[in-house]
């Protein structure tokens, strides 16, 4: 495959100028991050985020990395970040997008050597408020793991990038499917199963199947899996203690759903309802969440009642 750069396959996709280059700061704010993983402080850094989850170093630097170049982009007129507890608008520049970007998802797993992730969904304007997941002009991710990779969709398609030693990210996927049957599937919150019966039906269901079981801990590499592979299903249902499930709509949810939609996916809450259109009302929502393969999804609706 020729070397395509992201910026080419951003220009050859029609990609209007101002969203080309948002992308690509942010693509080179993730490098920063690639490298603050490979040489920063694992240790804590003494504060906590909005849902009280105590943030490691590497939190706070991957978030005042992603910062600096969002604030230095001059198209973006407001971010959110799951790291802090507010909006954070910007007055200068053209302000024609706004950002909500997880720094670094799972970023516990970092100090045990899994991979772990940043999540970004873009927005036009300056306010995510009364917004829906399906509004995002463009959403991505990148991985960190035993290679990096950058995995982005302005809704042309589903796309992923490598980056290389010269800190490129080259393309080494272009049109990723989901398929609608699946083997892998990664059940997340089972500590639901003991108090939900359809719940644990579903997973043993699966189980006897024999689907195997790929779950990490880390929704960015959990969900990478499931579009390298073509096929699979994530699962995080709530439960009495989380009764709206833990993951994050604005942050987490709502920018991977339009990636794994995109791909030919299907993603739900679980009233059933497609995340992309679940409004978002406050900067902490969160929302169960199940999406991948459509007949795993199909599944999930027959064991819930859905
Ligand atoms: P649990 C990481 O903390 C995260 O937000 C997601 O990346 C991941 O899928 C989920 O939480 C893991 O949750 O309950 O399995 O630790």
């Amino acid at each position: 495959m020729r070397k395509t750069s992201l910026n080419n396959h951003l220009r050859q996709s029609g990609t209007r100028d101002s969203l080309r280059h948002l992308i690509l700061d942010i693509a080179t704010s993730t490098k920063y991050v690639h490298h603050a993983l490979k040489t920063g402080d694992l240790g804590m850094a003494g504060t906590s985020n909005l849902y009280g989850e105590n943030q490691l170093a590497l939190d706070v630097l991957a978030n005042e990395i992603i910062k600096k170049h969002l604030s230095e982009s001059y198209v973006v007129g407001a971010f959110a970040s799951e790291e802090e507890t507010s909006v954070v608008q910007i007055n200068h520049g053209d302000q024609k997008y706004c950002v909500a970007f997880d720094p670094l998802d799972g970023s516990s797993l970092a100090d045990v050597n899994q991979s772990v992730g940043s999540i970004f969904g873009i927005f036009e304007g300056n306010n995510f408020f009364g917004k829906t997941g399906e509004d995002q002009v463009a959403s991505l991710f990148v991985v960190y793991g035993p290679r990096t990779s950058l995995v982005y969709t302005t809704k042309k398609g589903v796309h992923e990038f490598s980056l290389n030693d010269l800190g490129e990210f080259i393309l080494s996927k272009e049109n990723i499917r989901i398929e609608n049957d699946h083997k892998i599937f990664a059940p997340g919150n089972l500590r639901a199963v003991s108090e939900n019966r359809n719940y644990a039906n579903l997973v043993e269901e699966w189980s006897k199947n024999g689907k195997t079981l790929r779950y990490s801990g880390g929704m960015v590499p959990d969900i990478n899996s499931i579009l390298m592979k073509g096929q699979g299903v994530f699962t995080y249902p709530g439960h009495s203690k989380y009764p709206q499930g833990k993951l994050r709509l604005l942050f987490e949810c709502a920018p991977l759903s339009l990636i794994v939609n995109e791909a030919g996916g299907d993603c739900i809450d679980q009233t059933g309802n497609s995340i992309l259109k679940i409004k978002i009302e406050e900067i902490g929502q969160t929302t169960p969440i199940f999406l991948g393969s459509k007949n795993a999804i199909a599944t999930v609706k027959k064991h819930l009642n859905i």
